[in-house]
């Protein structure tokens, strides 16, 4: 009996490894060839994952990723997807069931679905992949009862490919979602924000061709501008042909042995790209099918929108297209205004990037990870330069490879995702993280590699301040070598005392321009009172002046990120009556309200244009 489920283990796995395998994401998901498998899926908690470990903690092979149904009245099935209640996809778990709210540890989720879904779907040559925008924060994913993979990090996309594994008739797609915080994990067990658990961004079946274009990126050189594509695999001879329409371009390339192109357009001037002037240019991308596919098939078209500009420092400046810009910024959390929960729509995107723009922002802080797709495109539509971030937040654990790995991936995968949006001008490796050789180690490890993988934007991370004397802040982070940008937080008059302010000097040693990327303090939105009571918004108004008036005195100041735009969740954040479970850093309260800090910061900005 024993030797028998050994073997059907073995075969389990088997069959498993045989039929799917993550691939890399493509570039530009939605101009894709898209179904959304979006909508209401059902779902239940199962705290002691009994679903997929027996009562020895050995795997299961009949676990609930089989979707079984009893199909004998003497079958014992304790669990149905059927008679569950369902949530919401994309959506977080913890905002749609009350049961939910403060949860940490696995919920299984369920879709069925139908292929193919059109009468042209899944006809002849081409490939599926199954497409996750976002998944906190450890994903186990399986269709049709055979496990694609495991996908660790709650905040940037992945993808399998299906195609073996779809059947046609209804398929049943199940995922283990387990939210539990850990010591290694990125971010690792504490850090000030919602642990939202689920399918939080978008779930997509996506039809592509055998041979398809998995990478492209258009930017500005020296002269013109660079284009360059890449394969899902190295078949030479492929044509790509670029258009751009309102500069005149269509140029046709040939890929080469590794199944890749590239092209310098150098008599292309295109008009650059600006908060004032947030001008996209239409590109369309098109892959010539090779022979066999030629004769029954269109070349498949990729469209895209594309802003040109540059960024750099000069000394202590940050240069865009060239001119000194000084970043009027806000720091934000990727949580909807009004119903504060993880953020699934343009809408709600929009509304957070309007709140920045009333404020007098022309840069969002996208803490502590990286946020949903929707809020970059919409940010480089609206004119919004962006800070993105990796969850490399307070204290990991630094000495362990795996956790290096694992910070590594989401910081590849973020900027593959990202790398076309002309928004993000800076890369943040790290928040608040404590000094020490083996930090080091770490930090220049991922400063390295973003530089490697993208050299043409800025990179930054938020550093922390060891005050050398009471009233003297020296900023001294040996990973200032590392970074183009030198950024540091610090709450003078919340975390220390509230008079500080007009006291406190700072010296920066390094040429390098200066970002306060976090300072600010709490106010209960409609609270009134005295300057001196906190959480009153006359105290915080008052922080707010003397903090900027203070910064204004630092050297090389070229940007400053207050903490934050809207008071957001937080199981840090107990007290009752003020807190309530949300931090209230916010110059706009979690229902739209403004506190006095947002005119405060409105003026100092009005002198910053
Ligand atoms: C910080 C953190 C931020 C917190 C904030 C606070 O330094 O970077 O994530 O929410 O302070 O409110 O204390």
């Amino acid at each position: 009996m024993k030797r028998l489920s050994l073997l059907t283990l073995i075969l389990h796995s088997l069959l498993f490894t045989l039929h799917a395998q993550e691939v890399p994401v493509p570039q530009n998901i939605f101009a894709r060839d898209i179904v959304s498998l979006n909508g209401d899926w059902h779902y239940f908690a199962d705290p002691q994952e009994q679903g997929y470990y027996g009562y020895h903690m050995e795997k299961l092979p009949w676990g609930y990723f089989n979707d079984a149904k009893p199909q004998r009245p003497t079958d014992l099935i304790e669990y149905s997807f059927d008679n569950s209640p369902t949530m919401c996809v994309p959506g977080d778990w913890n905002t749609q069931d009350s049961m939910l709210y403060l949860y940490e540890g696995t919920v299984w989720y369920r879709r069925t679905f139908e292929f193919p879904q059109s009468s042209t779907m899944g006809e002849g040559e081409g490939r599926f992949l199954l497409y996750f925008g976002a998944v906190n924060y450890e994903a186990m994913v399986f269709l049709n009862g055979k496990e694609l993979g495991k996908h660790v990090g709650g905040f940037t996309p992945f993808c399998y490919d299906v195609t073996d594994v779809l059947r046609s008739g209804q398929n049943s797609l199940v995922v283990k979602v387990d939210n539990k915080r850990h010591r290694d994990n990125v971010p690792t067990r504490v850090f000030d924000w919602w642990n939202y658990g689920g399918l939080t961004r978008d779930v997509l079946l996506v039809c592509v061709r055998n041979t398809y274009i998995e990478d492209y990126s258009l930017r500005l050189a020296e002269k013109g501008i660079y284009f360059s594509v890449s394969l899902n695999k190295p078949e030479a001879g492929l044509r790509v042909t670029l258009t751009i329409p309102e500069l005149k371009v269509k140029k046709t390339i040939e890929t080469d042995a590794q199944g890749k192109a590239s092209l310098p357009l150098t008599k292309t001037t295109p008009q650059l790209w600006s908060p004032d002037n947030p001008k996209l240019y239409d590109i369309v991308i098109t892959l010539e099918e090779d022979q066999e596919q030629k004769a029954n098939s269109q070349p498949s078209a990729l469209k895209d929108q594309i802003g040109f500009r540059t960024i750099e420092t000069r000394g202590r400046e940050i240069l865009l297209n060239g001119k000194p810009i000084f970043l009027r910024g806000i720091c934000v959390h990727d949580e909807s205004a009004y119903t504060n929960r993880r953020l699934t729509t343009k809408a709600e995107a929009d509304t957070l990037i309007a709140w920045a723009k009333a404020a007098g922002c022309n840069f969002l802080r996208l803490a502590h990870y990286p946020h949903n797709e929707i809020t970059i495109r919409e940010a480089e539509r609206q004119g919004m330069l962006l800070w993105e971030e990796i969850p490399v937040y307070w204290s990991i654990a630094w000495d362990n490879p795996q956790t290096l790995d694992n910070a590594r991936r989401q910081l590849t995968d973020m900027i593959h995702r990202d790398h076309n949006r002309c928004a993000t001008i800076i890369w943040s490796i790290a928040n608040e993280t404590p000094h020490g050789e083996a930090r080091d180690r770490f930090l220049s490890t991922l400063a390295r590699e973003a530089q490697s993988q993208d050299s043409t934007r800025l990179i930054s991370m938020a550093m922390e301040v060891l005050s050398a004397s009471n009233y003297i802040n020296r900023l001294q982070d040996n990973m200032h070598e590392y970074v183009d940008v030198v950024s540091f937080n610090q709450y003078v008059g919340w975390y220390r005392d509230v008079s500080d302010a007009p006291k406190m000097k700072w010296e920066v040693p390094y040429e390098k321009p200066v970002i306060v990327s976090e300072f600010g303090g709490g106010a209960l939105a409609g609270k009134h009172g005295a300057e001196n009571e906190r959480w009153t918004e006359e105290f915080q108004a008052r922080l707010y002046r003397e903090n900027l008036d203070m910064l204004d005195k630092i050297p090389g100041l070229a940007g400053t990120c207050p903490w934050c735009l809207k008071d957001f969740r937080s199981p840090r954040r107990l007290l009752p009556g003020i807190q309530d479970h949300f931090n209230r850093k916010g110059i706009i309260s979690d229902q739209g309200q403004r506190k006095q800090s947002f005119d405060v910061l409105r003026h100092w900005y009005e002198g910053k244009k």
